[in-house]
């Protein structure tokens, strides 16, 4: 009671108490008292459950209420156990069946809802009516609720909401062997697993319940917490004990669990010979293994399976079709009500030399001939585009050739390629593109939304809808970055309903992340909304993906790491051009995959638009685009903006000091910081790259001409000395300076005399923070000292750690309104720590405002 008040008190007084983000958007902050008041009266008073059963959702919904009330107003509500289904001041909640029994029937619109569905009515004259379909409907119905009166709207309603589709998933990638002890997660970046550790299931699975909240608000119904590189040893009889215990702490939200599965279990942990999907032994096996499953869970959801992909195993080892190996689970679990969503990532490794081969043919030709051999539990899961969760993808062209099969679309909330959660990437606008587009199926207007929903000519799919891969983690703030979050809500929504706006998604997200202040929502939008673009522009530009190093950590930039290998995200960049001609005239044919009308446009260069034009054609570097300019002067001119725009957005968040708790405005702010810094390295390596590649200047003349910088390898160095970076273009001017451990007393260091007019500076220091160490920097300007840093990034950041010099441990820190004089003397002391040779790559002086 007494901290309740005293958060009522702080907030009045427009002061902000300190939040961690465990509670995500479901913070149930009070609200300021200008904006409640006018409502108080009005507000209901009492709560009526009906058919309320402790562990399901309506009970949920009775708890998430209470606490909402409590949060947002300080009000407790009563119970009311004898419902009068006429009060204007109680909260009705309950299924549309159980609501018909206390009440005489419900209202018409909650009679014709779809499964999970809800009806919602606020307004007066009676009470508040929240009617599911089922109890999960009037939970998500009592969410919606809470999510009007968090964000201060108190208006009259009165509406159904559908989902669009009944498949909404989330796919963990946690792993459950030790990583020292703990479950490390595939492409995680905000801590370890919350499920496993030590081989199993984790004991205390609060942080799970704390999870399911989030997931049941956002509408998300079935998780697959293992990685889809799966651990057969999860089917063991403890594992799957604790399976049990995961999906109990999941059931009162509403949100049902599944499993991926290996493919080769019954051989490596059923004793049998083989795993071939037709064997009797086979399917007999996985018959038992799926009864023992639903006995522990009744209302399992069915399994997720990555199979022939990536080394893992699957039914093409026994010349049997993906098909075959999808249709043998869907029978184990048919009887339980079960389904099986199969995974269509499955390419092999090709021949860089063989100029047909092409990666983004793979699904269609895997699944094309395969199309209405699924059985109809049966849900062929697609990622968005034809390669990898690209920066920039055409829709996958599967999704027009599965007409005879239930699809859903595979997004990344997992930000793999995208900054890793390090780099603030709203991605609902990339979601929406693919989900928008036309594949003009049948020469009609067929969004992929539409295909997910099944509204085609040939037959509406029972099934079919979103997976999400989400890698929420241990930190407290769940995916290591609180804006990241934006992501996780936004899946939940379009998943509900794909035609939802990005803005408006993501604004209702900030006022209940942030609060009601005016200039938060302004800033978090701006930023965010200009996030993607930013992004593409410092990254790989026209379609050419995202030119990180696709080799290891799929983080920093690489751009030569994509070609030469046989993994097939390939650029095909040489001295004269760039890009994959993937026309059937004369490249891989792929644009063909698309229906007719799509194709016309991919095969031909004049009408392919400019952001995927490197995808489909191979072009001189002096091509001139649809813009006007060329592709490689868009390159400069994309990278330069992109770069200019990450810089602002640090600057926009410091305008919010003061009107957020000072504990997410420094978190926020040391990721904004730490990506207008890596945003330069990602500039500078790019243009760096394609200007040597292709020799061709920039006519802005920015390339290579960095007249502020003084580059460490030039200055006097004392126990310093020059060391490669790979690949080099991640250093400016090609190597660094590392800490060689000599130096005499003062320690190792790097020196020079400024010739720059006397005036007030920043002082920005490029350097490497690598993996594991903890380094030390000062800088003095005539040996007095003006800052001073750690190489601890490790510690800070989630991203995958790099130990070398390379454009993944590439970072800056900028030191403000440094007043120099001409002929000062600027040096910079490291202190080498385990494997961080304390690293320096330059120094840039510069003129306030400028950034070099
Ligand atoms: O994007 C790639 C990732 C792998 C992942 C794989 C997949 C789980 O780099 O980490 O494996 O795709 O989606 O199966």
């Amino acid at each position: 009671m007494i901290l309740t008040r005293g958060f009522v008190v702080a907030a009045s007084l427009g002061l902000v108490a300190a939040e961690n983000g465990l509670d995500g958007w479901l913070r149930y902050a009070p609200l300021p008292e200008d904006v409640v008041a006018p409502h108080l009266d009005s507000l209901p008073s009492g709560i009526v459950l009906l058919d309320a059963v402790e562990g399901q959702p309506v009970f949920t919904a009775g708890i998430e209420l209470t606490k909402g009330f409590r949060g947002i107003f300080s009000k407790d509500l009563s119970k009311e156990v004898k419902p009068d289904c006429n009060s204007s001041s109680v909260v009705i909640i309950g299924t549309a069946d159980a609501y018909a029994d206390a009440c005489g029937s419900a209202p018409a619109e909650a009679q014709g809802l779809k499964a999970d569905g809800f009806w919602l009515r606020t307004d007066s004259g009676g009470p508040v009516q929240i009617i599911g379909q089922n109890a999960r409907g009037a939970l998500y119905g009592t969410f919606e609720y809470l999510s009007m009166l968090a964000q201060g709207n108190f208006s009259s309603v009165s509406y159904a909401s559908n989902p669009a589709v009944p498949v909404r998933w989330a796919n963990h990638w946690d792993n459950m062997n030790n990583r020292g002890g703990h479950g490390s997660i595939e492409r995680g970046y905000g801590g370890d697993s919350i499920f496993f550790a030590n081989d199993q299931v984790l004991s205390n699975l609060t942080r799970v319940s704390q999870y399911a909240r989030l997931l049941s608000s956002i509408r998300i119904n079935a998780i697959v917490p293992n990685n889809v590189n799966a651990d057969a040893n999860l089917l063991s009889d403890k594992n799957l004990d604790g399976m049990a215990r995961i999906a109990d702490a999941f059931r009162p939200y509403g949100v049902q669990v599944g499993m991926s599965l290996n493919f080769a279990s019954p051989q490596s942990v059923g004793g049998l010979s083989t795993f071939d999907p037709l064997d009797a032994s086979v399917i007999k096996w996985w018959g038992q293994k799926t009864d023992q499953v639903y006995k522990r869970i009744p209302d399992f959801a069915g399994y997720l399976v990555k199979a022939n992909s990536e080394g893992q195993p699957g039914p093409i080892t026994y010349h049997r079709t993906l098909a075959d190996g999808a249709n043998m689970f869907a029978k184990a679990v048919k009887p339980h009500g079960g389904i099986v969503m199969f995974r269509a990532f499955v390419y092999d490794q090709l021949d860089y030399n063989d100029k047909k081969a092409d990666r983004a043919n793979a699904a269609v030709e895997y699944f094309r001939p395969l199309d209405g051999k699924f059985d109809d539990n049966v849900v062929v899961q697609v990622k968005y585009g034809p390669i990898d969760f690209q920066v920039r993808e055409p829709a996958s062209p599967l999704f027009a050739n599965l007409l005879k099969s239930n699809a859903a679309i595979e997004l990344q909330v997992t930000q793999e390629y995208l900054g890793q959660q390090c780099h603030l990437v709203y991605l609902a606008p990339l979601w929406k593109e693919i989900l928008d587009f036309d594949l003009r199926v049948n020469n009609e207007q067929y969004f992929v939304r539409d295909i997910l929903e099944g509204k085609r000519p040939e037959k509406a799919q029972p099934l079919g809808g979103f997976a999400g891969v989400v890698n929420v983690g241990q930190d407290l703030n769940w995916l290591g970055s609180h804006l990241a979050m934006s992501n996780l809500y936004a899946y939940g929504r379009l998943a509900w309903n794909p035609t939802e706006g990005s803005e408006a998604m993501l604004q209702d997200w900030t006022r209940l992340t942030f609060g009601l202040d005016p200039d938060v929502l302004d800033v978090i939008t701006t930023m965010s909304m200009e996030s993607w673009p930013a992004y593409e522009n410092y990254t790989g530009n026209l379609g050419v993906q995202t030119l990180t190093d696709i080799l290891h950590t799929h983080y920093g930039p690489n751009p030569a790491s994509q070609d030469g290998n046989g993994w097939g995200q390939w650029t095909r960049a040489d001295k004269n051009g760039i890009g994959m001609d993937r026309s059937v005239a004369s490249g891989t044919g792929n644009a063909g995959q698309y229906p007719p009308a799509v194709a016309a446009v991919y095969e031909n260069v004049e009408k392919t638009p400019d952001n995927l034009i490197l995808w489909f054609h191979h072009l001189p570097y002096t091509h001139k685009l649809k813009s006007g300019s060329t592709v490689i002067q868009h390159f400069y001119d994309a990278h330069y903006a992109g770069a200019a725009a990450a810089q602002s957005f640090p600057t926009l968040w410091e305008t919010l000091k003061g009107k957020l708790d000072d504990e997410r405005y420094e978190h926020v702010l040391y990721r904004l910081r730490y990506q207008a810094g890596h945003s330069l390295v990602w500039r500078d390596a790019i243009c760096t790259f394609y200007n040597k590649l292709s020799g061709i200047r920039d006519d802005h003349g920015r390339v290579g001409n960095h007249t502020h910088r003084i580059e460490a390898e030039t200055m006097r160095l004392s126990g310093y000395s020059r060391s490669n970076v790979s690949p080099p273009e991640t250093a400016s001017g090609g190597v660094a300076v590392t800490a060689s451990g000599g130096g005499g007393g003062s320690g190792s260091s790097v020196s020079s005399s400024l010739d720059v007019p006397s005036g007030t500076y920043d002082i920005a220091v490029n350097y490497y923070d690598v993996n594991p160490g903890k380094a030390k920097w000062e800088i003095l300007i005539n040996d007095e000292k003006i800052g001073a840093w750690t190489g601890d990034i490790e510690d800070r950041l989630g991203k995958e750690p790099s130990d070398a010099l390379d454009g993944h441990s590439a970072a800056r820190v900028t030191f403000r309104n440094v007043t120099i004089e001409k002929g000062d003397t600027v040096k910079i002391t490291g202190k080498a720590n385990g494997n961080e040779a304390a690293p320096l790559d330059y120094i840039s002086v510069l003129p306030l405002g400028v950034v070099d």
